[in-house]
């Protein structure tokens, strides 16, 4: 990204309100970059694009690495396209390559069929960067593809860390995929997750599995009455699928969008997208601030020579980070 000449904005959106999948990708990488100048005109582009946007049905899945997310979206995202000729996006998310210091999306998200299919747009997303977390990027990525015509956004995190909260906080429906065995244990979940999800699904409900995940499904159903109900009202559901034999995905299809009924007719769906802009705001404000104190030359080289002090004698940091809070409000507030 960083040798790409400034991109043709006013092209670059009109390839993608006509719906160009390189130019929806254009588009979402110049989101992610770091460079000023491609933040500047990212933030822009968005701006004029925003009105375009908002109109998908935003799912997010979410399941410990194996469940077969990405199986299940394409299962998914096949019936959506062959059966009600949608156009499906997949944004995936993975955190654990903030660790291993790079994507490994490149292997993981093989979603062969979708990939293939010119009704489809299948993307790895940046996870976080210097400046933002899961969520700024997330958002933007998200808006691009409804600007781009895409009628369902999936949004696939790994269940690990806390992706699936951030990502919680930006799409209408959530599902949380679980594996037979796993144990219908909700005592044992992630704390917060539970109130994330809307639909808990048992994948790989096939062969010798089978039986067993229908078990787990009716216990998951019987221990879902002893917790409290979701913010919105809404009663989680509980299915079973096999991804690889393509079975219960309608099912759960007709689920979501249940769901999305229910959160329209009760008004709950607007309220809900507004505190999502909310927060997304929010995200950018603080991004703002911290892009503009740290590049004011005065506190850079003040966080350098605090950074030299620290290693150069055996100070207490706390005491630095005391100093350096009085150093700061001296640099911004001095008369
Ligand atoms: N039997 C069976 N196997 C499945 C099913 N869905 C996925 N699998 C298998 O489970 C393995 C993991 O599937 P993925 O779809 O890559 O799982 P994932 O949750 O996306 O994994 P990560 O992206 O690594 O977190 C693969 O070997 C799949 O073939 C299913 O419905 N039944
Ligand atoms: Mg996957």
């Amino acid at each position: 990204m960083a040798h790409l000449s400034p991109p043709d904005i006013n092209a670059l959106k009109a390839g993608l309100l006509a719906g160009n999948r390189a130019s929806l990708s254009q588009a979402i990488t110049l989101c992610e970059s770091s460079l000023r100048l491609h933040q500047e005109l990212s933030l822009n582009m968005l701006e004029e694009l925003l009105p375009h946007g908002g109109k998908s049905i935003r799912i997010g899945v979410s399941g410990i690495p194996g469940a077969g997310k990405s199986t299940f979206i394409e299962a998914l995202g096949m019936e959506l396209i062959e059966k009600h000729q949608k156009k499906v996006a997949v944004l995936a998310i993975d955190p654990t390559s903030e660790q291993s210091g790079g994507s490994i999306l490149g292997d993981k998200t093989r979603m062969d069929d979708l990939s293939r299919n010119h009704n489809a747009f299948i993307r790895p997303t940046a996870t976080s960067t210097q400046l933002g977390g899961v969520g700024q990027y997330t958002q933007a990525a998200i808006i691009l593809c409804e600007a781009a015509g895409f009628d369902v956004v999936i949004v696939e995190t790994v269940g690990v860390g806390q992706s699936e909260i951030s990502v919680n906080k930006m799409v209408d429906v959530f599902l949380l995929l679980q594996i037979v065995g796993a144990g219908d244990d909700l005592q044992g979940m992630k704390r917060g997750i539970l109130e994330c999800v809307d639909l808990l699904v048992i994948n790989k409900a096939d062969g010798e599995l089978k039986q067993k995940a229908q078990l787990e499904a009716a216990n998951l159903k019987n221990a879902l009455h002893l917790f409290p109900q979701k913010h919105s009202g809404w009663s989680r559901q509980v299915k079973t699928c096999s991804s690889i034999e393509k079975k219960g995905i309608t099912d759960i299809w007709n689920a979501i969008e249940e769901h999305q009924q229910y959160l329209k007719s009760s008004g709950k769906f607007e309220v809900q997208r507004k505190q999502q802009t909310d927060a997304w705001f929010v995200d950018l404000q603080n991004n703002c601030l911290f892009d503009f104190i740290h590049t004011q030359p005065s506190v850079q080289a003040l966080l350098i020579k605090t950074r030299a002090e620290i290693s150069s004698t055996n100070s207490n940091p706390l005491g630095l980070v005391r100093e350096m809070k009085i150093a700061l409000k001296e640099l911004f507030f001095r008369k």
